[in-house]
């Protein structure tokens, strides 16, 4: 059998934050950070454990999820002075964001912006994105600067993600990132075998990392500790810690992802070699 090659950055792990999310409400978790206070003080204890990448969706003073632009570049500049996480806006937001105002999240100039790959039955609901929008994300992020995070949530959005690199080229930096968030209901299963079947898709040379939304949290996790990739882990994803057991906080889950990495022998990377593997330079 031929040797694989190994992908870039196989012998640590990047850990990222996915802390808030925009789908759970403070009502029924009341411990989500969703303030700029609350979101900072959850960057700081996530670095402490391993995290050297936060995503982040931003609420209002109602902590109702939004893509106020001027909120946008307060939390932005507050995680960046206060910790030195790679800082990722969601262009997703929330289902109900409309195309402008997910293109307008860019002009907070974060280090990374997520770009979902193609449109997916997201619970009751549709995540649409249309291959127009696609291309628009990606071109802006790359005149800007911005290091993408190519979000699949379905097998064929890797045939997508190939196809705007052929069309469109790569992105700021010249490497790609990849996010494989499995287990959301209408898209891919977080499982091995379908992490596995990934896999095989994703370009050559890129990272990725995968997240498992809800009770796939923990399989994927592991699976893609086994596979060489890194992961993506918060309360965005899942709220329980373990059968009949909430999560305390982002850090508790964090602090699980570190300690599997290392017993994985592929301990956490730290922020600044986080920059490099993925080419961000800010
Ligand atoms: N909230 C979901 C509809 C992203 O952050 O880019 C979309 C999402 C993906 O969370
Ligand atoms: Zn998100």
């Amino acid at each position: 059998m031929a040797p694989s090659t190994p992908r870039p950055g196989a012998h640590g792990t990047l850990i990222t934050v996915a802390p808030t999310g925009a789908e759970h409400t403070k009502a029924d978790v009341p411990n989500l950070p969703v303030t700029i206070d609350e979101l900072v003080a959850t960057a700081r204890d996530c670095e402490r454990v391993g995290a050297a990448m936060i995503h982040i969706h931003i609420r209002d003073d109602d902590a109702k999820p939004s893509l106020d632009l001027q909120r946008l570049k307060d939390t932005v500049a507050a995680v960046r002075e206060q910790t030195r996480l790679i800082v990722q806006l969601s262009t997703g937001g929330a289902v109900t964001d409309p195309e402008e105002h997910r293109l307008r999240v860019l002009d907070a100039l974060p280090d990374s912006a997520s770009c979902s790959m193609g449109t997916v039955n997201f619970g009751d609901d549709v995540f649409l994105n249309r291959w127009e929008f696609i291309v628009e994300l990606h071109n802006r992020m790359r005149e800007r600067g911005i290091l993408p995070e190519y979000e699949i949530f379905d097998l064929g959005q890797l045939t997508t993600l190939h196809r705007l690199l052929d069309q469109h080229g790569l992105p700021a930096g010249g490497h790609v990132h990849v996010d494989l968030v499995m287990g959301v209901p209408g898209g891919m299963p977080g499982d091995t075998e379908t992490l596995a079947a990934a896999l095989r898709l994703i370009p050559d040379g890129a990272t990725f990392s995968a997240t498992g939304v809800g009770r796939t949290s923990l399989p994927v996790l592991l699976a893609a500790l086994s596979a060489g990739g890194h992961v993506r882990v918060g309360m965005e994803d899942t709220v329980s810690y373990a059968r009949g057991e909430r999560v305390k906080d982002n850090a508790q889950l964090v602090a699980r992802a570190s300690g599997l990495a290392r017993i994985a022998q592929r301990p956490p990377i730290g922020s600044d070699e986080a920059r490099v593997l993925l080419g961000v330079t800010s």
